[in-house]
């Protein structure tokens, strides 16, 4: 069928609104309407040539929402007119991975995604008889997308595409890293680098989770407002304090944090971040994505004296499981992402949703189909 997206070319280069070509589901695959699709900044990441794993020509977008319309051989778990979130962390429940309960990391078709294929090595996007690459296993920069069953979690049917697009990313990885990675308990001192689109959604956790101090730290002044909203109650900026801003916010928390978050992908902040920690038990999340080729360093000392360093995808959430609930959290009103979704545009105007970004004047953009 032909259907509408925004095509990567290549790196650097604006997104461009084609008609492409898209093959139906093949055995255990969906055939997804994509309603809506939020915009991340590791789309703007990959499309910036900084992934190592960014292939071109592609269709970006992991962050969607939409309506199945035709299953594939085999799919059991979603029919037609079910509604869906795409998953890039998928959950087959049978993989190593999935049977450990230790991770969120299902590896079902992790390196398949990571070669912008179908798990059965080809590509369902086309152009002018020339293959596009699939992005992240989920590319909802379409407005049709196929993915495998174990990638799209079903979802209830009043939840609206434009607002719960945005737990198919941005809303999951910040709350789940406080509650799934980090499990921030009430009382704790929490401090969050990057005051984005997650780093947003790592305060509103903490909020949840009945954290004392939450400390924001963002070189943009205008992200303070919103912080202090959802829930902020230390905003620091970097560029007006006087010396350094780990002795800072030591200082601020007598010894230091007891869970830091990296919501930015700077390899200086992932230090900062982890050596602001209390010693003895501080816990320093990294969910920031840094580009090709860039290592995190520092003193090992500083794991010696209790310090822990972790990591953070999809807020170590299982999609099929926890997305769900979250879209549940959402209508019950115990989570605000209206807030959140300062921009709304037709995908036409998709590149406008990377220029916001960029200058720091959106939080999340999401494009509609
Ligand atoms: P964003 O652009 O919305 O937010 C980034 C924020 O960091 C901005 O407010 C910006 O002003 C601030 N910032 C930039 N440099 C800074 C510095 N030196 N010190 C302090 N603040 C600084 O981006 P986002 O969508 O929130 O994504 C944030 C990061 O998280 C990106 O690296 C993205 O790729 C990554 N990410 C990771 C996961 C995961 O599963 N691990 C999921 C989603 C996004
Ligand atoms: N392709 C990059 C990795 C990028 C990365 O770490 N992605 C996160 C999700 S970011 C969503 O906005 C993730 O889930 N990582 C786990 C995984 O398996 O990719 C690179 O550096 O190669
Ligand atoms: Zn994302």
């Amino acid at each position: 069928m032909q259907v509408k997206a925004a095509v990567a070319f290549e790196s650097g280069k604006p997104l461009s609104i084609e008609t492409v070509e898209l093959e139906g589901p093949k055995a255990g695959e969906v055939l997804v309407e994509i309603k809506a699709s939020g915009v991340c900044h590791t789309d703007a990441y990959t499309l910036s040539g900084a992934d190592p794993e960014g292939l071109f020509p592609t269709v970006l977008g992991h962050e969607g929402a939409g309506i199945v319309v035709e299953v594939g051989e085999g799919v059991k778990s979603v029919k037609p007119g079910d509604h869906v979130i795409p998953l890039y962390t998928p959950e087959c429940r049978q993989c190593k991975f999935c049977l450990s309960r230790k991770t969120n990391l299902c590896q079902a078709i992790r390196s398949t995604q990571g070669r912008g294929i179908m798990p059965d090595g080809t590509s369902r996007f086309s152009l002018n008889g020339k293959m596009l690459h699939h992005y992240m296993g989920t590319s909802t920069f379409a407005n049709y997308t196929v993915l495998p069953e174990i990638a799209v979690a079903k979802i209830r049917e009043d939840a609206p595409f434009e607002k719960v697009c945005y737990i198919g990313c941005g809303v999951t990885t910040g709350i789940g890293a406080v509650i799934y990675t980090a499990k921030v308990e009430p009382g704790a001192n929490v401090v969050v680098f990057g005051l984005g689109g997650i780093g947003l959604n790592v305060i509103q956790g903490a909020k949840m989770v009945g954290a004392n101090m939450i400390i924001g730290v963002d070189i943009n002044p205008d992200k303070r407002a919103i912080a202090e909203k959802f829930g902020m109650t230390h905003f620091i900026n970097p560029k007006e304090i006087d010396g350094d801003v780990v002795a800072h916010i030591i200082d601020l928390t007598d010894g230091g944090a007891d869970y830091s978050f990296e919501c930015i992908g700077n390899i200086n902040v992932m230090r900062q971040a982890l050596e602001c920690c209390h010693k003895g038990w501080g816990v320093s999340v990294i969910i920031g994505v840094a580009g090709a080729g860039q290592e995190i360093s520092t003193r090992p000392f500083q794991l010696v004296t209790g310090r822990v360093w972790k990591g953070s995808a999809f807020g170590g959430a299982r999609g099929r499981t926890d997305v769900p609930k979250i879209v549940d959290w959402y209508m019950e009103g115990k989570i605000n992402i209206d807030d959140l979704i300062t921009h709304v545009m037709p995908i036409e105007q998709i590149n406008e949703a990377f220029d916001l970004m960029h200058q720091g004047e959106s939080i999340r953009s999401v494009v509609t189909f």
